[in-house]
């Protein structure tokens, strides 16, 4: 069968599967909250990550009814957190620009947070750069309402995608995402690394919040809390794992 009746399938079958990637305060070393990643638990194949089939659900329109769930998903495992003590983890959450476009994408977030009486401030929206390509306006419009209803909003994979500097100073935002890609690079810290650097720069120029994305290693670590960034995303945390493993982690904090 096709990928997009096998996803069609596995979504009706209660195939995906939310996984979550602790972000981290790396002052303090706690879990401030996380990213919501989409897992396909396929039959044959095992878990596969969204990269390998969130290319088909958007070219199928698929997406759509993915992202209903996920936003089902995602509040229901929120509201376990909660259950935990007294703090409020945040959830992230992406985004694509075709769930986005939709007119009633602000009116289906609004009723399930209030269906599950989640305050709008625990829950932060991933976007790219490339919302803006088909309609900036439109896009702006609906960050804006997100940002009024008390929602954070995030640019993901900064830097890598279309028109970042030239949109920046027009999109209602609070997060910078370092994309993966410019902390790779990063292997020896007696090194400058100025793309990293004027990333940086950027966000504190505009008052926003930085995590890095995809740190993997102590030098990584180093060099980027050297050099001004407070909230750390990657593999030398915690990888993606699934809520049982979450609510564990979560409540081993005091
Ligand atoms: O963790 P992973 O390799 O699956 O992530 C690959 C890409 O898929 C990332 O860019 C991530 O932003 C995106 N992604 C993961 N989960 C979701 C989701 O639930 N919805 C959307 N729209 N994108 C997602
Ligand atoms: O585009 P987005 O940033 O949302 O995608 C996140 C992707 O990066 C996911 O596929 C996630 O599993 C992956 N990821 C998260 N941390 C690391 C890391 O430290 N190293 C690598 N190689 N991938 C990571
Ligand atoms: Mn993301
Ligand atoms: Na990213």
């Amino acid at each position: 069968i096709s990928v997009e009746s096998g996803l069609r399938l596995a979504l009706s079958l209660g195939e995906l599967e939310m996984y979550y990637q602790p972000q981290v305060d790396v002052k303090t070393g706690r879990v401030m909250g996380a990213e919501a990643l989409m897992r396909w638990n396929h039959p044959q194949r095992g878990f596969l990550g969204a990269g390998a089939f969130l290319p088909f659900a958007e070219e199928s329109g698929l997406i759509i009814a993915m992202s209903d769930w996920m936003l089902e998903a995602v509040c229901h495992d929120l509201l376990a957190w909660n259950t935990l003590g007294d703090e409020r983890p945040y959830l992230s959450i992406n985004i694509s620009p075709h769930y986005l476009d939709r007119g009633d994408f602000y009116d289906k977030l609004k009723s399930t947070l209030e269906r599950y009486q989640i305050a709008p401030s625990q829950l932060e929206v991933e976007v790219t750069e490339n919302i803006c390509i088909r309609n900036p306006q439109a896009a702006i419009e609906q960050l804006h309402k997100l940002c009024q209803l008390g929602v954070r909003v995030a640019i993901d994979d900064f830097g890598t995608g279309y028109s970042s500097l030239a949109y920046l100073h027009r999109f209602p935002i609070h997060v910078l995402k370092i994309d993966r890609s410019f902390v790779m690079p990063i292997e020896d810290d007696s090194q400058q690394f100025p793309v990293v650097l004027a990333i940086i720069s950027i966000a504190k120029g505009l008052g926003l919040k930085l995590v890095a994305e995809g740190v993997e290693t102590e030098v990584q670590k180093r060099y980027l809390e050297q050099a001004g960034c407070q909230t750390f995303q990657g593999y030398y945390y915690h990888r993606p794992m699934q809520q049982s493993a979450l609510m564990s982690l979560l409540g081993s904090q005091t």
